[in-house]
C-alpha cells in the first residue's frame, strides 16, 4: 500500500490487482458462508437459485452497512425527507443493480468464477419484481435510484403485492394471463419489520365530541380494521454513497385466528374476515390508463396512503416533537392520483387526531404535498362514486366536502363565477352520478403540480386543469421524465458503456452530460466500427433469445425495428402492423428489388379486460405467422411478438434495437420513457411530435430522428372535423390494400372475419387517426431505409443520439424536483 502510494506509475497496477485479489477472496468466502449458513446448502447440492440467494445476501451485507450510516446521518443532520407515494414500483431484478451500484460487480463475477459459477446464470434466475404496469411504475423505480444517487433522504412507499403484473403467454396468437408469483422462492432483498404495524380503518361511523377547550371534534369509529405490516428494501444509489428505503405494506387481519369465533363455531366467518383483509395486498391492478373503479382498488389506495402517512407523521413527531413543522421536514410526492386520498388522511390526522385548526392544517397539507399527473385521457382520470366513499371512508368524505365548500366559497365571489365554471372547479363531478375527482383533490391539496414532458405540461394548462390553473397560476410546472443510466446504459449495455467511458472518462455515470464529448467522434470511422460491432453483438444475443423463446431465426444483419410497450390503441401498434403488411405485399409483388432485410419486433401486455388491445396482439401474431413462413420473402421481413414483456426483457431488447417506434397519436402519450432508453443506446427514433419525443428531437437534432405525422394541434383540428377514415384510405392505395387483406382474412384463414370489426373501426371511426397518419408513417419508414443504406450516415446519427441524451438522466429530473418542488439539497455522486 505505502509502496503504491510512493511510486504510483510503476507499482500502482500491481498493488491494485493485489487489492482486487484480496477483495475477490473475501467476497468468495462471504458467498460460501451465506450459502452454508443462510441458505443451508453445500456447494455440491446448491442450485443456481441457491447461489443467487447466497450472492444477493453477500452484497446485501455491504448495502446494509451503508444503509445504516445513511439513516444515521439523515437523523443527525435533521435533513428534510422526501416521501414518494406510488401504488407501483416496477423494479425488475436487483442483483446486477446492487452489484453495479456497490461497485462490486467485477470482483463478484471473479469470485463466483473461482467457485465455478457464472454470474450471468444467477442474473437470469432472479424473478422480476413486477409491481407495476408500465411507465409510471418504472419511473418510480428510476426515481428511487436517482434519489439515492443524489443523497436525498427519501423513502418510497407502496404495496407489497403478493402477485405482481400477470405473466403473459401466447397461445394460438392470443394473450393468456397467468398469475405472477415472485415471492414463491422468497425475497432476499427485503427486511420484514414486525414491530411496524399500522391499523387501517374502513367504514363505521362518526361521533361528535366536545374537546376540553369547548371546541368540537369529529371522532371516526371504523367498522373494520386491517393491519399494515412494513417490509423494507434498501435502494443503493450509484457508488453506494447513500442508501434509501423502499417501504412496502402488506395487509394482515387484526387477529388472524380469531379464536373466540373459532371456539364459538364460526370458523368460516373468521376465515372470511381474514381473506377479506389480506386480499388488499394480494394483487396489482393490471389496468394501465383506465382506472379499475372497484371497491378493492379504493381499499388498496387508502390502505397504503394511511399506513404511509401514519408512519411518516410518527417519524416526524419522534424526531421533532411537533406535527406542525411537518412541511419543513417532509415533502410528499403523489405519483398520479392513486395515492391522492392521502391528502384527506393528513387532514384527518392533523385536525381530528392532533387538534390542529382547519386552516392551519390545510396550509401544512398544501405545503407538504405535490402531485405528478401522467395522463390527460379523460377516461383515465380517476373518480370515485360518492356513495362508495361515504360507505368506506365516511370521515374522509366529510373532509373532502369541507375542502370543496371552502374552495368553492372562495371562487364564487369572483365576477366570472358562472354555474358552469363552479361545476368545472368542484371536487364533485355531478355529470354522471356524483363522483369525487381525485385529480382535483390532488391539485388543491398540493403546492406544485407537474406534468412529465413539456408538451404534456402545456396541455395540462389548456385541457383538464384549465379552470384550476386559472385560480392558481404558476402551480403547474413541468418536470420532463428521465431514466437511470446505471440500469439502462451500464447494466443493459456494458460493452457500449465501456466504449463510451474510453471517450468521456469514467465519471460518465456521475455526470451524464459528459456524453456530449462523444459527438466529436460521430464521423470517426474506427469509432463507428466499434460502436456498430457492439450493436451487432447485442443483436446476436437477442437473436439467440428469440430463437429459444419462440423458435424464429433472425438475421442479425437485418434492421431491428422495435415496438415494445403496453398495448393500447393510442400507442398505435396497428399503424406499425399496417406498414408491415404493406411492405409484405410489395415484396411479394417485386421480390427482387433491393429490399432492406428487416425484423419487426413487438412485445407488450394488454389489460385483461381490454378486448381491442388483445385483438391487436392476435393481429401481430397472425401477421407474423403468415409473413415468417412465406418462402417468397426469402427472410427479407420477419414479424415477431415476444411474450411476457417485462423490465428484464426490455434490458435485452433495447441494446439490440436499430429503430425505436414511438408513434402515439400526438397529444396522447404524456412522456414516454422507453423512447429515452432506446435513443441513449443508439437506436434511431421513428416518432410523432408527442410527449418527450419533442424534447428528444431538440436534443439529438432533427436530422437524427424520423418525425412524421399530425401534431397535437392538428390532431385536435382534425378530430373536430370528424374521424371518418374513408378519405385517407381512398387516397392511399397501399393503405387500402393492407386493410383489405387484413379484413378479408389473409392473416386469419381459420376465421376470415376476425379483423372485420377492427378494420371497420379504422374506416368509420378512427379516433386515434391511424389512417390519417399512415402515408406519413410509410414515407418516414422509407427515409429510415435510405439512411440505413448509407452506413456512415446511419452510425453518425446513432452516435449523435447517444451523445446528446445525457439530459434525459433521471438524475437531472430528480435534481429539478429537489430544487423546484421539494426544497431539499442534492449531493451529486463522485469518485471517492
Ligand atoms: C397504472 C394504473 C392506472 Cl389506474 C392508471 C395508469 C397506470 C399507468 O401505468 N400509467 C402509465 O404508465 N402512464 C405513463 O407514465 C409514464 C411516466 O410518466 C409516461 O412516460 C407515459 O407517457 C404514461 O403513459
Amino acid at each position: 500500500e505505502t509502496h503504491a502510494a510512493s511510486a504510483p506509475d510503476a507499482a500502482a497496477p500491481a498493488a491494485e490487482t493485489q487489492a482486487i485479489g484480496e477483495d475477490v477472496a473475501a467476497i468468495r468466502d462471504l458467498i460460501l458462508a451465506k450459502l452454508k449458513y443462510s441458505v443451508g446448502k453445500s456447494v455440491t447440492a446448491a442450485s443456481p437459485h441457491d447461489w443467487f440467494v447466497a450472492t444477493a445476501l453477500s452484497v446485501r451485507d455491504k448495502v446494509v452497512e451503508s444503509w445504516l450510516s445513511s439513516i444515521e446521518s439523515s437523523k443527525r443532520t435533521g435533513r428534510k425527507r422526501v416521501y414518494y407515494l406510488s401504488l407501483e414500483f416496477l423494479i425488475g431484478r436487483l442483483l446486477i443493480d446492487a452489484l453495479t451500484n456497490m461497485e462490486m460487480i467485477d470482483e463478484t463475477r471473479a469470485a463466483l468464477a473461482e467457485l465455478g459459477v457464472d454470474l450471468e446464470t444467477l442474473r437470469e434466475v432472479e424473478d422480476d419484481a413486477a409491481l407495476g404496469n408500465g411507465g409510471l411504475g418504472r419511473l418510480a423505480a428510476c426515481f428511487m435510484e436517482s434519489m439515492a444517487t443524489l443523497s436525498i433522504a427519501a423513502y418510497g412507499y407502496g404495496i407489497r403485492y403478493d402477485h405482481g403484473l400477470f405473466r403473459q403467454r401466447i397461445k394460438n396468437g392470443r394473450q393468456l394471463e397467468y398469475p405472477e408469483d415472485w415471492l414463491s422462492f422468497g425475497n432476499p432483498w427485503e427486511f420484514q419489520r414486525p414491530e411496524i404495524v399500522c391499523p387501517i380503518g374502513f367504514g363505521g361511523h362518526i361521533d361528535t365530541e366536545t374537546r376540553p377547550d369547548g371546541e368540537l371534534r369529529q371522532v371516526w369509529h371504523p367498522g373494520e380494521t386491517v393491519e399494515a405490516l412494513a417490509y423494507d428494501t434498501p435502494i443503493p444509489g450509484w457508488r453506494g454513497a447513500h442508501i434509501n428505503t423502499l417501504r412496502l405494506w402488506s395487509a394482515r387481519a387484526v387477529d388472524p385466528l380469531r379464536l373466540d369465533q373459532f371456539n364459538s363455531g364460526d370458523h368460516i366467518g373468521a376465515l372470511m374476515d381474514r381473506v377479506r383483509a389480506e386480499s388488499i395486498s394480494k394483487v396489482l391492478y393490471p389496468g394501465d390508463t383506465t382506472p379499475a373503479g372497484q371497491e378493492l382498488r379504493l381499499r388498496q389506495e387508502f390502505f397504503f396512503a394511511s399506513a404511509s402517512l401514519q408512519d411518516l407523521v410518527r417519524r416526524h413527531i419522534s424526531l421533532y416533537g411537533d406535527v406542525r413543522t411537518l412541511a419543513d421536514k417532509a415533502a410528499i410526492q403523489l405519483n398520479d392520483t392513486h395515492p391522492a386520498i392521502a391528502i384527506a388522511e393528513l387532514m384527518h390526522i392533523l385536525v381530528d387526531l392532533h387538534d390542529i385548526p382547519w386552516d392551519e392544517a390545510w396550509a401544512i397539507t398544501q405545503a407538504t404535498f405535490s402531485y405528478t399527473n401522467h395522463t390527460l385521457l379523460p377516461e383515465a382520470l380517476e373518480t370515485w362514486p360518492v356513495p362508495l366513499m361515504e360507505r368506506l371512508l365516511p370521515r374522509h368524505m366529510q373532509i373532502i366536502y369541507l375542502i370543496n365548500a371552502l374552495h368553492l366559497a372562495k371562487v364564487s365571489g369572483e365576477p366570472d363565477a358562472t354555474g358552469h365554471r363552479l361545476a368545472a372547479l368542484s371536487l364533485i363531478d355531478e355529470s354522471h352520478g356524483r363522483r369525487v375527482r381525485m385529480g382535483h383533490l390532488a391539485f388543491l391539496g398540493s403546492h406544485k403540480v407537474n406534468g412529465v414532458s413539456q408538451l404534456h405540461s402545456d396541455l395540462m394548462k389548456t385541457t383538464v386543469f384549465h379552470d384550476l390553473e386559472s385560480i392558481a397560476p404558476g402551480k403547474i410546472t413541468n418536470k420532463t421524465n428521465g431514466i437511470t443510466f446505471r440500469r439502462w446504459l451500464k447494466e443493459a449495455n456494458p460493452a457500449l458503456t465501456s466504449l463510451l467511458m474510453e471517450v468521456v472518462g469514467d465519471n460518465l455515470l456521475d455526470n451524464a452530460m459528459v456524453l456530449e464529448k462523444v459527438a466529436a467522434l460521430a464521423d470517426d470511422s474506427s469509432f463507428q466500427e466499434r460502436y456498430a460491432a457492439i450493436r451487432r453483438a447485442n443483436k446476436m444475443t437477442l437473436a439467440r433469445l428469440v430463437q429459444q423463446r419462440i423458435g424464429v431465426k433472425l438475421n442479425p444483419d437485418a434492421l431491428f425495428d422495435v415496438h415494445i410497450k403496453r398495448i393500447h390503441e393510442y400507442k398505435r401498434q396497428v399503424l406499425n402492423i399496417l406498414e408491415a403488411v404493406a411492405i409484405y405485399e410489395e415484396i411479394r409483388a417485386q421480390p427482387f428489388r433491393d429490399w432492406i432485410p428487416r425484423v419487426k419486433i413487438f412485445a407488450g401486455k394488454a389489460a385483461a379486460s381490454y378486448t381491442t388491445a388483445k385483438l391487436i396482439i392476435q393481429l401481430a401474431n397472425d401477421v407474423g405467422k403468415v409473413i415468417n413462413s412465406d418462402p417468397a420473402l426469402r427472410g427479407l421481413l420477419k414479424v415477431v411478438f415476444l411474450p411476457n414483456y417485462n423490465v428484464s426483457l426490455a434490458e435485452r431488447i433495447i441494446p439490440a434495437a436499430d429503430l425505436s417506434e414511438q408513434i402515439s397519436t400526438a397529444g396522447m402519450e404524456a412522456s414516454g420513457t422507453g423512447n429515452m432508453k432506446f435513443a441513449l443506446n443508439g437506436a434511431l427514433t421513428i416518432g410523432t411530435l408527442d410527449g418527450a419525443n419533442v424534447e428528444i428531437m431538440e436534443h439529438v437534432g432533427s436530422p437524427n430522428i424520423f418525425i412524421f405525422g399530425l401534431t397535437a394541434d392538428e390532431v385536435e383540428a382534425k378530430r373536430s372535423q370528424g374521424i371518418n377514415g374513408q378519405d385517407a384510405i381512398a387516397r392511399s392505395p397501399k393503405l387500402s390494400e393492407a386493410l383489405e387483406s387484413i379484413a378479408s382474412g389473409v392473416f386469419s384463414p381459420d376465421e376470415p372475419h376476425r379483423y372485420r370489426g377492427l378494420v371497420d373501426a379504422l374506416t368509420y371511426h378512427d379516433f386515434f387517426l391511424v389512417t390519417a397518419d399512415f402515408d406519413a408513417y410509410y414515407n418516414a419508414q422509407r427515409a429510415v431505409f435510405r439512411r440505413w443504406r448509407d452506413k456512415p450516415a446511419w452510425w453518425r446519427s446513432a452516435i449523435l443520439n447517444t451523445a446528446h441524451m445525457g439530459w434525459f438522466s433521471s438524475d437531472r429530473t430528480i435534481a429539478e424536483y429537489a430544487e423546484e418542488i421539494w426544497n431539499v439539497p442534492v449531493t451529486p455522486p463522485g469518485r471517492k
